[in-house]
């Protein structure tokens, strides 16, 4: 490593511009080393992530032990296929029913794929089990979602940015108002198979619902025979100071996507959870995935999920959310619309006047601190779980100054 010749950040950034697709705008920092909260660019700054790869690093970066889970089982038997079975799967799978409490797992790796399964989970129980006539199962999502790239999941996004010009679209999906259980009431039709929805709006703009709104959709959800899908790739695994964000208001499910820290962020993992009766629909050779459930995979998850619980990251988060969230609001920064989230979940969203979150992430990354606009106008604050009380006093000290500037 050390005989590495290690170009500057400008040198790296002209290599990114030259040779890569421009899909993103990142800040202009080059990172190189991660470790816990922090991370450090080329040039050995180093700077607290509150971003955490979009909540898919929780455990923090680079965590020792899911690191060694990975090594040991890289010595051993990386990949098989789904065509022969592998020893760590069967223990994965308990491992992580044990844990959630559902019945059933549909192992995948990114979290597009997962929600994607469960799309097609939802439909072939809507026609073999619900009784809707064939190819008219609806879906119903919510405005703001955001569930992925495929073209069946921006099919149903209500972002022209994540949509145009990838048409024709999907058909078969509904969008009603984030947050409406009486929309939900108003869409459901006997031809309606699921409605997929995040317990928070994570790209929406870190959006929460009013109180109870998750057990009403339950509820509707259970009274006219539909699945409730609850998308929980960014808000499940401890982020909002519960193991899932439903927890919150003691909904269960019929099936839940889990993806990003599934793996610590050391591998794409993601998964359906479900009720037996549900994902059972499956039979074989009726979907599958290469990677999917893969040795490697599951080891990794096994060691995250392991780690999440026995390092008590969920409770840390409950109390760390709290707090941070209260610096923030003290801070009474002009500047600042609301201060909103759960756990450490957390969204500052900005008054229009103030010229966007944009300006305000570049100064953030000059005291340290990597945070991610997100629709513009608000800052999104999402650092590892297993954050401190100290490391949020570090971060507040360092906020506050942007947060009042001009
Ligand atoms: C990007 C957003 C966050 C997700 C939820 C499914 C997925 C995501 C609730 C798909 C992924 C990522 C994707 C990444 C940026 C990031 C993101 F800004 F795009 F929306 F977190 F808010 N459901 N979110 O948040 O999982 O296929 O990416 O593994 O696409 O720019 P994936």
């Amino acid at each position: 490593m050390d005989n590495l010749v290690q170009l500057t950040t400008d040198e790296l950034i002209a290599l990114e511009e030259r040779y890569g697709a421009h899909n993103y705008h990142p800040l202009d920092v080059v990172l190189s080393r991660g470790e816990g909260v922090w991370v450090w660019d080329v040039e050995g700054n180093r700077y607290m992530d509150c971003l955490s790869a979009y909540s898919a690093v929780n455990q923090g970066h680079a965590h020792p032990r899911i690191r060694q889970a990975l090594v040991d089982q890289a010595m051993r038997l990386p990949l098989t296929s789904r065509a022969f079975r592998n020893d760590q799967l069967g223990l994965y799978y308990k491992e992580l029913c044990d844990l959630t409490g559902f019945e059933m797992v549909l192992p995948m790796n990114t979290g597009a794929e997962a929600v994607e399964s469960a799309l097609k989970v939802a439909r072939k129980w809507g026609y073999q089990v619900k009784g809707i006539p064939d190819g008219q199962a609806e879906i119903i999502a919510c405005e703001g979602n955001f569930a992925g790239r495929t073209i069946t999941l921006v099919s149903f996004s209500s972002e022209p940015l994540y949509r145009d010009d990838f048409g024709p679209y999907t058909p078969g999906f509904k969008l009603i108002p984030y947050g409406d259980a009486k929309a939900l009431e108003a869409a459901i039709t006997p031809h309606t198979a699921a409605f997929i929805v995040e317990p928070i709006q994570g790209e929406g703009g870190v959006i929460v619902p009013p109180a109870g709104y998750m057990k009403k959709v339950r509820d509707l959800c259970t009274k006219h025979n539909v699945l409730l899908i609850a998308d929980e790739i960014q808000t499940g695994l401890g982020r909002t100071g519960k193991l899932f964000a439903c927890d919150h208001d003691g909904v269960r499910p019929d099936l839940v996507t889990v993806g990003k820290a599934l793996s610590g962020g050391f591998y794409p993992v993601s998964a359906v959870l479900g009720r037996r009766d549900v994902l059972g629909v499956f039979k074989p050779g009726e979907h599958g995935s290469t990677f999917g459930g893969n040795p490697l995979a599951c080891a990794v998850a096994r060691e995250s999920l392991r780690v999440l619980v026995e390092e008590n990251m969920v409770e840390n988060t409950a109390r760390m959310g709290d707090y941070l969230q209260e610096r923030l609001a003290e801070m009474n920064s002009p500047h600042v619309k609301e201060v909103r989230g759960k756990g450490l979940m957390i969204g500052v969203e900005l008054k229009p006047e103030a010229g966007g979150a944009r300006r305000f992430c570049e100064a953030l990354q000059h005291s340290g601190i990597l945070a991610k606009e997100t629709h513009v106008n608000t800052i999104r604050f999402a650092p590892p779980l297993i954050i401190s009380k100290a490391e949020i006093d570090w971060a507040a000290e360092r906020i506050q100054p942007v947060l009042l500037m001009k």
